[in-house]
């Protein structure tokens, strides 16, 4: 298992540690991924997302079987009493299919709610913590960087959903932090395939300015 390894990754290769390196599996919850949910009330259609589910998969497997590799999940979401949620954000979805409202799996984008939760295909285990997150970003507003400081983490392999959104502000914030990132391709996904195209150009131009963008097999090889 990985003690010293290196992901084929665009622009240039990324050599990991097993015990420095953390993946983190950014909003993999059925209001993204099932119909009657948070995305879907945004006006898209869901099934492209459903993409990258088989792929996370795959990734998590690998991920799990690498000693010392921390795994973590996240989930976008908000407080019952909607305090945490900006006017702005309550209103991008029409009347009825707002944050708060109730649709086919409870409370729309709210906490302790069935569509809130991770798919079953991809649920954390009891020692991966899952950090829950108002915005779009994954630092913002939670102890992620606490977590990853504590484990001494210094290279996040990120999947997840959306690709141009909640993957790319949270890479966007972990860059700065100081963690070099690994966007995984098909482990990503987009409602506008080609804001995922664009998106991981984006990560990878000029040198690699917010970090790199590798696929799950070369992901996978440097774990094993
Ligand atoms: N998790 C995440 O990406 N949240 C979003 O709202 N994404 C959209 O693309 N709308």
């Amino acid at each position: 298992a990985a003690a010293e390894a290196s992901i084929d990754a665009e622009p240039s290769p990324t050599a990991i540690t097993a015990t420095t390196t953390a993946l983190l599996v950014i909003d993999m919850q059925r209001d993204f991924l099932e119909p009657g949910g948070f995305g879907e009330s945004l006006g898209n259609d869901v099934s492209v997302l459903r993409t990258a589910i088989a792929p996370c998969s795959q990734l998590l497997s690998a991920c799990r079987a690498c000693p010392g590799l921390l795994v973590c999940h996240t989930r976008e979401g908000h407080r019952p009493d909607l305090s945490d949620l900006p006017r702005h954000k309550l209103m991008q979805s029409p009347e009825g299919k707002r944050i708060g409202d109730l649709g086919p799996m409870g409370r729309i984008l709210v906490r302790g709610e069935r569509g809130h939760d991770i798919i079953p295909e991809l649920y954390p285990l009891p020692m991966e913590p899952c950090v829950d997150k108002p915005g779009k970003g994954a630092f913002f507003s939670t102890d992620l960087e606490t977590i990853l400081r504590s484990r001494g983490i210094e290279t996040l392999i990120v999947c997840g959903v959306t690709t141009e959104v909640c993957v790319h502000t949270t890479v966007r914030e972990a860059n700065d932090r100081g963690f070099a990132c690994v966007v995984v391709d098909e482990a990503c996904s987009s409602f506008f395939p080609e804001f995922h195209r664009v998106g991981l150009s984006m990560v990878k131009a000029q040198g690699g300015i917010f970090g790199k963008v590798a696929s799950v097999a070369s992901v996978v090889r440097a774990v094993r």
